[in-house]
């Protein structure tokens, strides 16, 4: 059995070569971009078995993330090959250090991925992992999209572990009222990320959980600050180490795999939110939504350090 299964779309990502504003930046370096397969990467970099399911165009930016993601070792046959739709590619600044604000230009509507759907989607194999990952990303691209996201957050005996990761994109998201659609959506997941500032406009913690009651675990990403976990009765905080941060997208992503990571090693809460910490850190500090995470037993040692180090 496969690990963790991921869906969701990718996009070749162009990064501009120098600062400034999109409108101004000359040339571009070439990256590759999507929550879900992120985390699929980081997940099989850390050695995890992971499978990304998508849809990307019959095209040669679909060649490429499927060659890309693959290259990190994660189960790529399960992405179909859309003959009639192109693959979604992005623009994207590094972003203001100090406020992580950043520009994006989106080119993904009416991509091959916006078109997957319950009916040409091998449900069985979207089900197959342990864990399924998924994000509200995937529930602003299309209403048949939105069928999907629901489909696979219906609680059901014997499904796997469902973890959602809130993600919400406001430019993505256009006449319909996002933070209800993606509140039902985390409902019916067993594990949600969500940022305190995606969280409905609730200011703690404490007032995220009592909003979203349903989820076993909860983990609300205070930002710089460290993030807390809702499981049980229990509430734990963990700060985040300090970094300098370059760029922070893909930073929660990565989180989100050094959670799961340590969540399918049985690790305890602690253990688990310096994971998802520790591997945030590496993706912060790189420009673009991927960076090389510590092996396990580096990662091992420094989630070991004592609070001090800590913070
Ligand atoms: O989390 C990083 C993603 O936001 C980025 O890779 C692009 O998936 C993406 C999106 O839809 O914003």
């Amino acid at each position: 059995v496969v690990d963790v299964v991921a869906l969701g779309e990718s996009m070749v990502t162009f990064l501009p070569s120098r600062p400034g504003r999109l409108a101004d930046v000359p040339s571009f370096d070439r990256g590759i971009g999507g929550a879900e397969s992120n985390t699929a990467c980081v997940l099989a970099a850390t050695g995890h078995s992971a499978r990304w399911v998508s849809r990307v165009g019959d095209d040669p930016f679909g060649d490429h993330l499927v060659e890309a993601i693959g290259g990190y070792g994660v189960d790529v046959a399960h992405v179909r090959r859309d003959p009639a739709r192109p693959t979604g590619i992005y623009f994207r600044t590094a972003g203001d250090r100090a406020t992580g604000a950043h520009e994006v230009a989106y080119y993904r509507s009416g991509s091959a991925a916006s078109a997957m759907s319950a009916r040409n989607t091998d449900l069985d194999a979207v089900r197959a992992g342990r864990v399924l990952h998924l994000s509200g990303i995937t529930a602003a691209l299309s209403e048949t999209c939105l069928d999907l996201m629901r489909e696979l957050t219906a609680r059901r005996p014997g499904r796997p572990l469902v973890s959602f990761d809130v993600n919400h994109r406001p430019g993505l998201w256009r006449d319909t009222d996002a933070p209800h659609v993606l509140r039902d959506l985390a409902r019916g997941a067993d594990l949600v990320f969500v940022g305190q500032d995606e969280a409905w406009g609730l200011h703690s913690p404490e007032a995220v959980r009592a909003a979203l009651p349903e989820p076993e675990v909860l983990v609300v990403k205070q930002g710089a600050a460290g993030a807390t976990v809702f499981e049980e009765r229990d509430v734990t905080f963990v700060p985040a180490p300090r970094v300098d941060v370059v760029a922070a997208v893909g930073a929660g992503d990565a989180f989100a795999a050094g959670f799961l990571s340590a969540t399918l090693r049985g690790l305890p809460v602690r253990d688990r939110l310096r994971h998802g910490h520790l591997l945030a850190a590496a993706a912060l500090t790189v420009p673009g939504d991927l960076a090389p995470p510590p092996t396990r037993q580096h990662a091992d040692r420094l989630v070991a350090l004592d609070d001090a180090a800590w913070g």
